[in-house]
């Protein structure tokens, strides 16, 4: 079976580096009676939003399942686990508490903590319940408030039994692909709405930092953000600055207000009433300072000029790709972190999801994904090319634990080291999770 192996003496091998595997509430609880409606619910009840015409009602029925999953997340040899809360099971629709759902976290992370596998809980992936959505959802700058009380709940409930909270995960996602592509829940268009959402994001993140700082000094708290590195397609002075507008408005749109309290530059070429509103003192709510940031990657986007000014993404090209037809590029990972670290004055920073889907196949009780190893090990090198580069890394995670729901693809798409019969919901291991374990389990020092 192939390998996943780093140089001798890199510092991923050591083992205060922190090794885990990701999920998210919405792709794998179901129990979709024990919450509130979320505007994922809402989306895939629409037609042709997702690919297979599935939904999250049942999905890995990992509120069923939770015990059995944390013997297999244990079985891995993994130090933590990555997973998120469902906004919508924690909390009812008056704002008070669901005694019950909260229970089901504080189960889940004692559950964890007894098997010595440390909890990154991210408070925010992508499920807003719906009554939320009603009132505007993150177009309304309430939503960001109704956010940070979410915040207060759940920290005062589960405490510092979590060692790391993260606010948000990838505000893009959220912003661009829910509210100014819609192809995302909750399907709305407009770059007015996606820039107004991007917005209220990060400052849903600012109020919820100032509410964990205080309930949960010692956990380390952050946000989680996604990145695609940015290349031209050409040499030509109009493709380089394609590039460089793409990077703004996808990367740093949401990097450099957390870090230095101001938007870029790009901001400059959008009509002016499709700029966000930003109110006094905002900016400097949303800089507060951050333990870490989670830096998930999968891809990078090559882009050229529109020949108007603005940009626009070619499609990945080439025969090197994912079946989500992502081009593998572990160099761009490298350039990615290490252009992260050279451009801005950077906390610890932790690979929060990194991984890829490809077509798998259970036979004989076997998943040979050999191109999911390939990927893990090029990617775990890229990380660790980074690190000697000077970038401060402290952990990484494969997305993902298991099969899921990968949103407007539903179940057709598997990015899982384990692999998922939807029809038992049987796990089995692949050989990537094999070759994860392994690799986890030969760390000498
Ligand atoms: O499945 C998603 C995850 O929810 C967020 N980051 C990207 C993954 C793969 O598309």
């Amino acid at each position: 079976m192939p390998t996943i192996s780093l140089p001798d003496e890199s510092a991923m091998l050591r083992r205060d580096f922190i090794y885990g595997v990701a999920t998210s509430s919405f792709q794998i609880e179901g129990a979709i009676d024990t919450r509130i409606p979320c505007i994922w619910d809402t989306f895939c009840a629409q037609p042709n939003t997702i690919a297979d015409n599935t939904n999250g009602d049942v999905a890995c029925e990992h509120v069923k399942l939770w015990q059995q999953d944390v013997e297999m997340i244990a079985g891995l040899g993994v130090d933590a686990y990555r997973l998120s809360i469902a906004w919508g099971r924690v909390m009812n629709e008056d704002g008070s508490v669901n005694t019950q759902g909260l229970a089901f976290y504080q189960n889940l992370t004692a559950a964890l903590n007894a098997k010595g596998i440390k909890v990154f809980v991210t408070l925010y992936h992508w499920d807003l319940p719906q009554y939320l959505e009603d009132q505007g959802g993150w177009l309304n700058r309430d939503t960001a408030h109704a956010f940070a009380q979410y915040a207060d709940a759940v920290s005062k409930a589960l405490g510092e039994d979590v060692y790391s909270y993260a606010t948000l995960n990838e505000p893009f996602c959220s912003a661009y692909l829910g509210y100014e592509e819609g192809i995302h829940a909750p399907g709305k268009v407009g770059q007015a709405y996606g820039r107004q959402a991007a917005h209220h994001l990060l400052l849903a993140h600012g109020l919820a930092m100032k509410v964990l700082r205080k309930n949960v000094p010692n956990s380390m708290c952050g946000i989680v953000l996604n990145f695609s590195t940015a290349y031209s397609a050409t040499d030509s002075q109009e493709d380089i600055d394609a590039a460089r507008m793409g990077d703004e408005y996808h990367n740093h749109w949401y990097i450099q207000p957390l870090l230095e309290g101001t938007y870029p530059n790009v901001m400059a070429q959008i009509s002016a009433d499709a700029q966000p509103h930003i109110a006094q003192g905002d900016m400097d709510i949303i800089a507060q300072k951050n333990d870490f940031i989670g830096v998930n990657y999968y891809t990078r986007a090559v882009y050229k000029s529109d020949g108007q000014g603005w940009f626009e993404q070619v499609p990945p090209y080439g025969e090197d790709l994912t079946a989500m037809g992502w081009e593998i590029v572990p160099l761009a990972f490298t350039k990615l972190l290490v252009e992260l670290h050279e451009r801005y004055d950077l906390p610890p920073m932790y690979i929060t999801e990194n991984g890829a889907a490809f077509d798998d196949h259970l036979v004989d009780g076997e998943v040979v994904d050999k191109p999911r190893i390939d990927y893990f090990n090029s990617h775990l090198r890229a990380v660790n090319s980074a690190i000697e580069q000077g970038v401060d890394i402290r952990g990484y995670f494969a997305w993902s634990l298991m099969d899921n729901f990968e949103w407007a693809l539903g179940y057709s798409k598997r990015f899982g080291i384990v692999y998922v019969d939807y029809a038992s919901q049987k796990r089995t291991l692949k050989h990537s999770a094999l070759a994860y374990k392994a690799l986890l389990n030969n760390r000498l020092y």
